[in-house]
């Protein structure tokens, strides 16, 4: 099955009671048992639920994998995979990254004994001084949040091989329509489903997929242990979103080619960070190991002015300020005021994230309305 099927049909049968052909919402927590132990298959909705499995099966599909599973946000499914590690345990991971995930890494994580090296990923040389024997993950996210930068995820798999490290790869902002890791030699794919791949801005979810069956017992296990599961209704809303994906990101991506090169010309702008653009400092990986560039981007404007970039972010009109991103209506974000405020400013400024910097997700309205809207916000 070809990936644009696939986001339809990956994993999906119809309903075994009626024939229902959308998964239909199974709205409970627990099930009838005949005698103790004589059940149907499910017990216990934190364990199994019918239309949170037949989610998984269709992250595990679209990711090109055995193994889904679906958390209650990004943040939870994270959570799960750096509780496969012990005290003691290292793991290196990108310096630019989602704050959120750092948080959770430096502020949750260290207390419990593992430590983690953040670093630039623009080539292996910058990772080998950091693996020692401890070291048991590499955590990956390409495109990074919110610099844009690209990392070579084959050249990080080729880091973990004999030396029994993971490779996470947080797929969030390219989603499977445009990079596979698990193709490229991930262990471990990682998302955000609250983005691209619900696709409404009307659920938080998160996922995992890989393909190795005991790692994916221990990920079940830790995710009926822990319980961060998510409800049936958000299943049911993530699966109805799947099934545009393709044809979704299609456009995403279309619109910020058109919003990029916009403001790439535009007299105030300073910077555009897309991947897209030809003098993007990763231009050709991200042409090697993606389809196309994504809706995501970045800029600064002339003078690194913060007043000029509230000023900016405040007189859009379609573009709504908020946090999230990956809907089908454009966001626009202040990451070091909100997505990345629980990074320290010198730490976040050392990858760029200055406070002149403009998060766009440039949603799927038509390109002629986004730009306008964009022009107007700049104008004097
Ligand atoms: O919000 P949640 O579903 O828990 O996912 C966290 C997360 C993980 N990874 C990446 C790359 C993310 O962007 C996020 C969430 N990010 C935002 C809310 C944001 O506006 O960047």
């Amino acid at each position: 099955m070809k990936f644009n099927t696939k986001t339809i049909h990956g994993g999906q049968e119809h309903d075994p009671a009626y024939g229902a052909v959308m998964p239909p919402i199974y709205q409970t927590s627990t099930y009838a048992q005949s005698t103790p132990g004589g059940h149907k298959g499910y017990e216990y909705s934190r364990t199994h639920n019918p239309t949170r499995n037949a989610l998984e099966k269709a992250f595990a599909s679209i990711e090109n994998g055995t193994f889904g599973l679906a958390f209650g946000s990004g943040m939870a499914a994270i959570d799960a995979v750096i509780k496969l590690l012990s005290p003691g345990d290292e793991v290196i991971s990108t310096n630019d990254l989602y704050g959120g995930t750092y948080r959770l890494f430096t502020k949750v994580f260290e207390n419990y004994g593992i430590k983690f090296h953040f670093t630039s990923m623009s080539s292996p040389e910058k990772i080998l001084p950091l693996i020692n024997n401890n070291t048991k993950l590499i955590w990956v996210e390409t495109p990074t949040n919110p610099m844009m930068n690209i990392i070579d995820i084959k050249a990080m798999a080729e880091l973990t091989k004999g030396n029994n490290i993971l490779l996470a790869v947080d797929n969030t902002f390219a989603t499977p329509y445009l990079q596979q890791p698990l193709e490229l030699g991930a262990h471990i794919v990682m998302h955000s489903a609250t983005k691209y791949l619900a696709g409404h801005s009307d659920v938080v979810m998160g996922a995992l997929v890989v393909n190795d069956k005991l790692l994916a017992e221990r990920l079940y296990f830790l995710q009926n242990a822990s319980g961060a599961v998510c409800g049936p209704m958000d299943s049911f809303l993530t699966l109805r979103g799947i099934k545009t994906l393709h044809v979704r990101m299609q456009r995403h991506c279309e619109n910020a080619r058109a919003v990029a090169e916009f403001l790439e010309n535009h007299p105030k702008i300073d910077k555009v960070y897309w991947p897209g653009l030809e003098d993007h400092p990763n231009h050709e990986i991200a042409r090697s190991q993606m389809k196309d560039y994504g809706g995501m981007l970045s800029f600064i404007t002339k003078g690194n002015d913060y007043d000029e970039a509230v000023r900016i972010v405040e007189r859009l009109k379609i573009f709504t300020l908020a946090e999230s991103l990956g809907g089908v209506e454009s966001l626009a974000g202040h990451p070091a005021s909100m997505t990345h405020a629980s990074i320290p400013k010198e730490e976040r400024e050392k990858s760029g994230v200055i406070d002149a910097l403009i998060r766009l997700s440039v949603g799927i309205e038509d390109s002629e309305d986004l730009i306008a809207d964009l022009k107007q916000a700049m104008q004097d």
